[in-house]
């Protein structure tokens, strides 16, 4: 039997718009990648993945898509980079209005300050989480404002931000940490213990949106991603933090970017989808 081609592949009761509590909006975009390709392919194999995925959480003992989880159709990202970035704004901002759970699956990582700045025009006090191996703090890479190399440039152009995994960036960068106010938890302090975690928690304010570069994993869990980078989280630890995030602070939307599936090797979009499925599920205990 051919399940429904949704997050889950949910049946209609538990995947309509009205019913549903989460809502994945897929954004395929991969225009400003600066070495592997494939990030466009991202969304459709985290969602086939999902398909594929356990839907009782082991942990909890809950079955989270009983809160009912839509799936979006897919942003069209051939357009103008201003016309996609609005188009992800407008549609994250009716999602996070109508009072849902806002998960936007990418892509390259330039499409999170649109989400962001929708989540910010709801929660004035919004801050954001952000995994990632790399920084992502230049003013802007090749010429272009909306590289994925200077998306977290936009972000804290709005809002206050928490750094998690970091273990790679510029000297231009380096200049910018030395004299700015950042919040960073470096790859080699955090990955083996949780001293850190009550402190980054401090750092955010209630509402806050996570941003997830896949590749804050290690590559030897997520191999299928544009720029890889050795010393990355593990899964354990890394679920540990969320679920202290989670509990202690209204999380109000997330995203996951720059997966780029290996047709030989499909872990990646698998540790991707139970990823949300685990972010999911901490927001449900949180709230039932
Ligand atoms: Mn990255």
């Amino acid at each position: 039997m051919d399940l429904p081609d949704n997050y889950g592949g949910l049946e209609e009761n538990f995947s309509n718009y009205s019913n549903s509590f989460f809502v994945v909006l897929p954004v395929p975009l991969e225009k400003t990648v600066s070495y592997k390709g494939g990030t466009s392919l991202g969304p459709k194999a985290i969602i086939n993945a999902s398909q594929n995925m356990e839907l009782f959480d082991e942990e909890f003992f809950v079955s989270t898509c009983n809160l009912g989880i839509h799936t979006k159709n897919e942003i069209n990202c051939n357009q103008k980079m201003e016309k996609v970035m609005r188009d992800i704004e407008e549609e994250s901002y009716k999602i996070l209005s109508d009072n849902k759970f806002l998960c936007v699956l990418g892509g390259e990582h330039s499409i999170s300050q649109a989400p962001v700045k929708a989540a910010k025009r709801i929660y004035e006090d919004l801050s954001v989480l952000h995994f990632d191996a790399h920084l992502d703090l230049r003013d802007a890479y090749l010429g272009d404002k909306y590289s994925h190399a200077s998306v977290m440039s936009r972000v804290e152009e709005h809002c206050k931000m928490v750094q998690v995994g970091i273990r790679s960036f510029s000297e231009e960068e380096h200049v910018k940490l030395k004299n700015g106010n950042y919040t960073i938890f470096f790859a080699k302090d955090v990955y083996d213990n949780k001293n850190w975690f009550s402190r980054a928690i401090e750092n955010l304010t209630e509402n806050v949106y996570i941003t997830f570069d896949i590749d804050a994993f290690d590559p030897s869990i997520v191999p299928g991603t544009g720029t890889p980078e050795p010393g990355g989280l593990q899964w354990y630890i890394t679920c540990e933090f969320l679920k202290e995030v989670f509990f202690n602070r209204n999380v109000v939307g997330v995203d996951i970017v720059e997966v780029a599936p290996h047709d030989s090797l499909p872990v990646s979009e698998f540790v991707a989808s139970k990823l949300l499925y685990k972010m999911m599920t901490y927001k449900y205990i949180k709230i039932t």
